[in-house]
């Protein structure tokens, strides 16, 4: 007979079994047992009509609610069989830790920019050449002002530099570490600047940020044979003793005389070719003697000392050194291009 004791004790009994059991195998059985078609609360329900009609609602839901905890129950119960089972295979997994590790093949190595630049920068010091650093976030002082680029000069142009605000940018080249550096320090000097320099330009040869490698010298007769005789020894060391290096004049505001420097074309070594749109001859670098201007922005007397300047592009040494024709290759980080330099 259908009661609220008998329904209390089936409880009873399922939730002493389900506390017992180990094994997916036993939980099947005891859910069939309990939950089945044929189960034991099926069976219940099956009773019901054998009760009086007031009886028949309060017991109905008193085992609807013995079959929905069992429900619940049973699915907590094969988790926590299945979480020990994986525990207990980990446990008894045995490590062979006398087995050889996997081979790594790809090393980490040095980024090609950070070579080339040591390279220079070894060249450079190998020659007398003292490095400094400076901010990268600069002032429009030391950016333009101090260098002759005077307000209207096209290079401050919205278009061209990345302001900060009113008064401060991101560098357009290294040239106001120089600056900064004669402002503190008296001649002689022989300084390079390295660093990350800021350009709102973006094609396969300009990227918005590149590396650029500035030097000058400063002292008491300072001559335009100095620098053809630096920047020679420096091409040839960095290109190959043999290439022929020309002098061609050119224009800067911070530099009088100005030249650019061309390099024997490294492809068709002179003959004339794609790379070197037929001329014969890459150029490589931008010099010039330092403008007198710029001893009276730093305090140096400009009838006691000269000085000469020069800058480069280290992205543009490094594509003309190894034929790589597009800039952005040096900052995908495709470790498949970097194996290979
Ligand atoms: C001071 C005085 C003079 C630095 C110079 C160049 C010429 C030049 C370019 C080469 C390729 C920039 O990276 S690039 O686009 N640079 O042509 N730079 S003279 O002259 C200075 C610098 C500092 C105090």
């Amino acid at each position: 007979m259908l009661s609220w004791e008998v329904i209390e004790e089936i409880k009873k009994t399922a939730l002493n079994e389900l506390e017992n059991i180990t094994s997916e195998r036993d939980w099947v059985e005891l859910k069939a047992k309990y939950l089945g078609k044929k189960g034991k609360l099926q069976d219940l329900l099956k009773m019901l009509p054998t009760v009086s009609q007031e009886e028949r609602k309060s017991l109905g839901s008193q085992v609807n609610e013995v079959k929905d905890l069992l429900e619940n129950l049973f699915s907590d119960k094969l988790q926590e069989i299945k979480l020990s089972l994986k525990k207990q295979k980990i446990f008894e997994k045995k490590v062979d830790i006398t087995l050889p590790s996997k081979r790594y093949s790809r090393t980490g190595r040095v980024h090609p920019l950070n070579r080339v630049t040591s390279e220079i920068l070894d060249i450079f010091s190998s020659l007398g050449f003292e490095v400094e650093e400076g901010p990268e976030i600069e002032e429009d002082y030391y950016n333009f002002e101090a260098l002759n680029i005077p307000k209207e000069h096209p290079a401050r142009d919205m278009q061209d530099t990345f302001y900060i605000d009113e008064s401060r940018l991101l560098r357009t080249h290294t040239s106001p570490v120089q600056i900064r550096v004669m402002e503190k320090r008296q001649p002689p000097l022989m300084v390079v600047c390295p660093g990350k320099v800021y350009r709102r330009d973006s094609d396969v040869t300009h990227s918005p940020m590149f590396h650029q490698i500035e030097g000058f010298m400063v002292d008491k007769e300072v001559s335009f044979s100095h620098l053809k005789g630096v920047l020679t020894e420096f091409l040839q060391a960095f290109f190959g003793k043999e290439k022929n290096v020309r002098f061609r004049p050119s224009y800067f505001p911070f530099t009088e005389p100005s030249a650019e420097v061309d390099i024997e074309c490294v492809v068709c070594e002179g003959k004339g070719c794609r790379v070197c749109k037929g001329s014969g001859w890459l150029e490589v670098l931008g010099c010039g003697m330092i403008h007198p201007y710029l001893f009276s922005v730093v305090g140096y007397d400009k009838s006691v000392y000269s000085g000469f300047a020069f800058g480069l592009g280290v992205e543009r040494l490094t594509m003309l050194k190894y034929a790589i024709d597009d800039i952005r290759l040096f900052y995908e980080g495709n470790v498949s291009f970097l194996e290979q330099l």
